[in-house]
Parts: structure tokens; C-alpha cells; sequence
């Protein structure tokens, strides 16, 4: 029961995911135009810049939690929910094998493929074979399937996606065939849950439904077909409620979802991927050919003028809680210490993309700078401004930054590159000087930097969520999954 309740706010929560990057690749070069499968009918024009929100689509919310194009709240639910569902899951394990009733589940002999098939001919032939207690072999293959490959897969590959676990593992997706194989048979799974769902329910239904329904709820027995009857309804009602619940909450008030949801992930989140520091070193030759822009250039007068001096009066400033303020120019940024790194950049609406970076750590900035002992993390303000997107979500009247921790600043593939493929970073994809953070999701990563303020608390700052996206369009505040 509990854990249907989560499984339908996984399954809403993942399709509002999907509907930030609807499509799905063979490679994690994600190549616009070649993906697999795409559940949009957008074409990106060939003629001027388009960025990945323009791909973003929008699902309603009778099948997306919440619908609408909500990618941050949707993530929230999402890993809310796994919280349980695994929780729900290991207590399941446990009493299986303790109560000894995994053979029920487990299939002990091979015998029960061909017996499986038997069952399936007769029923696509329109005889329903007696299933119930024990479990008929056709039903034991599917229950084993969904609790021992469907569910374990799932998690597998949603690990797999994490920019944290694959930074710290670069092998780890690589077994999977990459990230974006990764998050192909993660819908695939989700296509098998979906099925999985369907057929239970008519199972349940179809076939002995008074004895099915006494045995769900009650462990056993048979009931009168007004009790079951009445105990499927009220089963329907509480996992309609609470979805319609979330849903409407969520659109009402997506603050109060969003930081209340926030509680219960962001201490595991941190717990779990602290430590990981970034271990990626891509071959050359991985380096993608293709890598995809999101947000726009800085339209101001301000940056064209930055621009047509090719940035010569430009400076990036730190201060705050620092002993010393600095004021640095490209040139005295090129003239410190400097790391190369090939890594892959993972966004969160889903797509990947490997690249060059170089530049200076952030690590040594901060020992010109030194915080004060009380300072606790760094905020990147950007030159550029947030943007509203076609569903009218994002904010241009808002400066673009993102907030990291210092423990995360100090970790050496986190650099301020004014390098891209042994180029001088390019216009769209931050000039002069952009972040580079290799454990986390792209958006933390702020182009076009003006400076770096050292705080001891970052809920003065804008709406007090940690960066422009966790403020306007409700992402987490941590990006390492
Ligand atoms: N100033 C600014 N920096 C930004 C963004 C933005 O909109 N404005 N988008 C972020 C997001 S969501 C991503 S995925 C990366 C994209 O980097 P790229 O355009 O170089 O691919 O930039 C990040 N940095
Ligand atoms: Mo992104």
C-alpha cells in the first residue's frame, strides 16, 4: 500500500523530469537530431542560438507531478519519494528471506519458464489458468522480475546519472554503456513498471478478486464482493488523494513544497556525496563535437562593452568575509597556476556533453583571498540575468549566481575556466570566465562571472535558496545527483 503510494509519485515525478530533456540518446554526446526517441515536436532552429530551455515540453498534470514544466519540484518529489521507497523496499527484503517466503517469489527450478509460457498461451488464447496461493509460474516470473531486476535496475541506473557518483566512478557508468544508455533503460524501466502495474491490477481484479483483495489487506481468508469491492475503492481513493494532494500543493505553494521536501532530501544528499571528489579524466578523443548552451549571453550595454575591449577592463572581483579583496584581469588570471581537465557536464534537464576545460582553481584564489574563519561558502555572480521561458517561467529582472560550498570550492577540479577545447572560452559558453564545479549539475556552474562574494550564510542572498535556479524555478541546492 505505502508502496504504491510512492511508486505513482516516482512514476509522475520521473515523467516531469523527462519533460525537461524529452529525448533519449544511444551516446552522451546527445546530439540534437539524433536521439532515439524524443516526446516532443519541437524543432530547434538552425539560424540562431537556441539554449536547452528552449527544448524543455510540458506535461499535464494528470500524468506529471506537477505538471506543467516544473523540473525542480518534480526532482524533489522524485527523490523524496525514493527516500521511501527504498526504505519501504529493504524492510520488504528482510521479511521476505526472514519469513522464508522469497521461494514464493524466487523461482527454484528452470521448469518454470516453459510452465510461464504455457500460462501466457492460454491466456492470450482467453483461458485465465487458476492463479492465487502459491504463485502460478507465470506470476512468480513477473513478481521476481519487478522485485529482483526491475526495482535494483532502477536504482542502479538513477545512480548512474548522478554527476557526483559518476565523477568519483567514472567507470561506473561506463559499464552501463554511459550516462545516456543509463537514462535509456531508466525510462525502460519505467515503461516495465507501468505494464507491471496494469497487469497486477487486472490480475487482482479479474481473478478471484474477493480472495485477492481479503488476502492483500488481510493476509488471507475471502471476503463478501461489497467488502473488496469497497477495500479496492478506499485503496484508489488514498493514492488518488495524496497525488492530487502533492500535485495541488505543489502549484499553490511550490516554496513551501520545495524547502519542505528540501529537509528531508538535502541531509541525505549531503551525507552521501560529500566526499565525492571529482576523478574524471576523458580521453581526447571523447572530447564531444557537439555541446549544447544553456542560458543566454548577458544582453546589457554592460557586456557589449566587455566585449568590444575583448574584455581588457574587465575584473573579477572577490570580497567578503576575506582578508584580502582581490581585482584580477584575464591576464593576471592566465599568469597563476593552471589546470586542464576533461570531464563530462551533466545537466539537469538530462543532457550530457564532454569537454576541455582550463583555467585557475578556485582553490587558489582562495588562498590569495583567504576567507575568515567563520566564512562558509562562495556565491558566483554572474554579468548576465535569468530569462523567461515560453511557459513564462525565470526571471530576467534577476541576476544569474549560484552558491557552493567551500569544502566543494576547494576540491582542484573545481576552476575558473577561461579555456574550452584549447580555445579561449566562447560567448555562449561563458566569456570571459565561467565555473567549472565537475561533481555537480550544470547549473551551477556560472558563465560570464563578475565576482566572488565569501559568506558565512547565503539566506540573505537573493530569495535565500542558494542560486538564481534554486530561488526562481525551485532546484535543490545541492546539484550532486
Ligand atoms: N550566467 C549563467 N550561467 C549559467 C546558466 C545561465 O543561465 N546563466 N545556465 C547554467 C546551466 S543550467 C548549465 S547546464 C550550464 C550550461 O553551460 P554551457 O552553456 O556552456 O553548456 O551553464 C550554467 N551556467
Ligand atoms: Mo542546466
Amino acid at each position: 500500500m505505502i508502496n504504491v503510494i510512492f511508486i505513482i509519485l516516482l512514476i509522475r515525478s520521473g515523467i516531469e523530469i523527462l519533460s525537461a530533456h524529452p529525448k533519449l540518446y544511444t551516446n552522451d554526446n546527445a546530439v540534437d537530431g539524433k536521439e532515439w526517441l524524443k516526446f516532443t515536436k519541437k524543432k530547434m532552429p538552425e539560424d540562431k542560438l537556441w539554449t536547452s530551455t528552449d527544448e524543455e515540453t510540458r506535461f499535464s498534470s494528470w500524468v506529471a507531478l506537477p505538471g506543467g514544466s516544473n523540473l525542480g519540484l518534480g526532482r524533489h518529489w522524485h527523490f523524496f519519494s525514493i527516500v521511501f521507497w527504498v526504505g519501504n523496499g529493504m524492510a520488504y527484503y528482510l521479511l521476505l528471506f526472514a519469513t522464508g517466503l522469497w521461494d514464493t517469489l524466487i523461482p527454484t527450478s528452470w521448469s518454470v519458464f516453459p510452465q510461464a509460457l504455457n500460462t501466457m498461451l492460454s491466456m492470450a488464447t482467453g483461458h485465465l489458468p487458476p492463479l492465487g496461493n502459491p504463485f502460478d509460474p507465470a506470476q512468480q516470473l513477473a513478481y521476481a522480475g519487478v522485485v529482483f531486476v526491475l526495482g535494483p535496475l532502477l536504482l542502479l541506473t538513477g545512480a548512474a546519472m548522478s554527476p557526483s557518483v559518476d565523477a568519483r566512478f567514472p567507470w561506473y557508468p561506463r559499464i552501463l554503456g554511459g550516462r545516456q544508455i543509463a537514462r535509456s533503460i531508466h525510462f525502460l524501466c519505467l515503461i516495465g513498471v507501468i505494464l507491471f502495474i496494469i497487469l497486477h491490477l487486472t490480475l487482482v481484479v479479474v481473478d478471484g478478486f474477493t480472495f485477492n483483495m481479503a488476502n492483500i489487506i488481510f493476509g488471507g481468508g475471502d471476503v463478501s464482493l461489497a467488502v473488496a469491492t469497497g477495500l479496492f475503492l478506499l485503496y484508489f481513493a488514498v493514492v488518488i488523494s495524496t497525488n492530487v494532494w502533492a500535485t495541488e500543493q505543489s502549484l499553490s505553494r511550490p516554496r513551501q513544497i520545495q524547502v519542505g521536501l528540501g529537509k528531508v532530501i538535502e541531509p541525505i544528499r549531503h551525507a552521501l556525496f560529500r566526499r565525492a571528489i571529482s576523478r574524471q579524466d576523458f580521453k581526447e578523443s571523447e572530447i564531444s563535437p557537439y555541446f549544447r548552451v544553456n542560458g543566454r549571453p548577458p544582453d546589457t550595454d554592460e557586456y557589449r562593452e566587455l566585449v568590444k575591449d575583448s574584455f581588457s577592463s574587465w575584473r573579477l572581483r572577490a570580497y567578503g568575509a576575506v582578508e584580502r579583496e582581490l581585482a584580477l584581469s584575464l591576464d593576471d588570471l592566465h599568469a597563476m597556476k593552471k589546470e586542464t581537465q576533461i570531464t563530462e557536464h551533466s545537466c539537469i534537464q538530462g543532457w550530457t556533453a564532454i569537454g576541455k576545460w582550463a583555467g585557475v582553481p578556485v582553490s587558489f584564489l582562495l588562498g590569495l583571498c583567504r576567507p575568515a574563519a567563520n566564512a562558509r561558502y562562495a556565491v558566483f555572480h554572474s554579468l548576465s540575468y535569468g530569462e523567461r521561458d515560453e511557459y513564462g517561467h525565470g526571471d530576467p529582472t534577476r541576476e544569474y549566481y549560484e552558491v557552493i560550498d567551500l569544502e566543494l570550492a576547494r576540491h582542484h577540479q573545481t576552476i575558473l575556466a577561461y579555456e574550452m577545447n584549447g580555445k579561449p572560452l566562447p560567448i555562449e559558453h561563458g566569456a570571459p570566465l565561467r565555473l567549472r564545479v565537475e561533481t555537480q549539475l550544470g547549473y551551477k556552474m556560472v558563465k560570464w562571472l563578475r565576482s566572488i562574494e565569501i559568506v558565512e550564510d547565503y539566506r540573505k542572498i537573493g530569495e535565500g535558496q542558494g542560486g538564481y535556479r534554486e530561488d526562481v524555478q525551485y532546484y535543490g541546492i545541492g546539484a550532486s545527483i
